[in-house]
């Protein structure tokens, strides 16, 4: 199924919030650390998001230019976020905030669309067998590790939330299962789709919320496939099909916030891995993780303000956009909107550039430090030229965006 708004949008917000946001050192802190269910219990009793705010958080993405918000609901760490019948391991239980509820309230008042985050996985469910990735696998007595443990109850459990998910919070526009692993580590078992029952599972979501799209992480086909911190090098195109894809990118390097990690990426760079997903007929799903008060650090609110900005000057060359087949210069990307193709410059060109497709009209040009550019082929000064076909039919115009200026030399 493809859905128009995800296709126009291009650009969404990921949000990892959680237990672990206390510890501010990775989402994965329990397992990474082997923290008992005891010494994990601390950020459960201290749990207290005062500074999470969702319309701040809604407001941030909409100013950034994004068009859709994913929130964690559950991670592995089994902590729901929003108010369960199925545990008290709740935000409710914790602190008394359905925070679920205030995400998709203020969303919805901000005319963005609603994604939830659900994770298959779940360290805290007495019924979650202890596989490779488990915080309980290096217990000493292995038999012990899933004694009593029952896979079927913990996919009863599995359903019934996501059952509530879709039941509850009105419209779902999205849906980011998380995630499936075969393959175990040391001859350990994984979780194959037949874990979760992942086609039950897909048929529930179309059951309840036949819009919402559903990605490829329940471990068979549904809606959108989902490279993650890495950029696809060409249009994703499966058994002759293109795909519907979302790449989905840290901030930092980090899901979950943590204190100590400073590979902050700037501005510029996670606009040119925006326009290069664009490109290739994808979208970018830019993740920020909240501090253990739900704060956003003062680091990610820099970037995504420069982000905004500019989006502002480039929307129409990333919103609804998408690829265009002309070879770009190897300086950057073209992007293509209706008639009008974007030229997206990573760097300042060695020199002449080769606008390879726009045959007989602007073929190469030479970019100027006042950022216009001399052609040797057309005079239009306004940094246009036609789009002509192969047969020589004009086609449409090109606009020259320049998100980075030559450096001062
Ligand atoms: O293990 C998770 C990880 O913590 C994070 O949530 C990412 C986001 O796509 N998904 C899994 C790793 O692929």
């Amino acid at each position: 199924m493809r859905q128009q708004w995800f296709d126009e949008a291009r650009f969404g917000m990921f949000v990892h919030f959680g237990l672990y946001s206390g510890a501010a050192r990775h989402e994965w802190v329990q397992n990474y650390e082997r923290l008992t269910a005891e010494e994990y219990r601390v950020y459960f009793d201290h749990f207290d998001p005062d500074l999470f705010d969702a319309v701040a958080l809604a407001r941030r993405a909409k100013a950034t230019g994004m068009g859709y918000v994913v929130l964690t609901t559950k991670h592995h760490d089994g902590f729901c976020l929003w108010d369960s019948a199925l545990t008290d391991y709740t935000s409710v239980t914790a602190c008394g905030r359905d925070l679920v509820r205030e995400y998709v309230d203020a969303l919805r008042a901000e005319g963005l669309r609603v994604g939830l985050y659900h994770s298959l996985i779940d360290w805290h469910h007495p019924d979650f067998t202890v596989d490779a990735n488990h915080p309980r696998r290096d217990d000493a007595v292995e038999h012990e590790r899933n004694a009593g443990r029952d896979m079927a109850r913990y996919r009863s459990y599995l359903h019934g939330q996501v059952r509530e998910l879709l039941t509850r919070y009105g419209d779902i526009d999205y849906l980011f299962f998380d995630f499936t692993y075969p393959e175990g580590s040391g001859g350990w078992a994984g979780k194959g789709p037949q874990d979760w029952d992942a086609d039950g599972l897909l048929a529930l979501c179309r059951e309840l919320q036949p819009q919402m799209l559903v990605n490829d992480r329940l471990g068979i086909a549904a809606d959108f496939v989902t490279p993650e911190q890495y950029q696809p090098t060409a249009p994703i195109v499966v058994d002759g099909v293109p795909q519907v894809w979302e790449a989905c990118q840290t901030i930092n390097g980090s899901w979950g916030y943590h204190r100590d990690n400073h590979d902050q990426k700037s501005a510029v760079l996670l606009a040119q891995m925006l326009a290069d997903s664009v490109s290739m007929d994808g979208n970018m799903l830019l993740n920020i993780g909240p501090d253990g008060r739900g704060s956003i650090a003062p680091r990610d609110e820099a970037v995504l303000a420069e982000l905004g900005e500019w989006m502002r000057l480039h929307r129409s060359a990333i919103v609804g956009a998408g690829h265009a087949a002309y070879p770009a210069p190897r300086e950057g990307v073209y992007t293509r909107r209706g008639d009008r193709l974007y030229l997206h410059l990573f760097s300042w060109p060695l020199g002449y550039v080769h606008l390879e497709g726009l045959a007989g009209r602007v073929s190469y040009a030479r970019l100027l430090n006042d950022g216009s550019w001399l052609k040797t082929s057309v005079t239009d000064p306004e940094q246009q030229a036609t789009l002509m076909t192969p047969a020589g039919e004009a086609e449409g115009t090109l606009t020259v965006h320049l998100p980075v200026r030559r450096p001062d030399v």
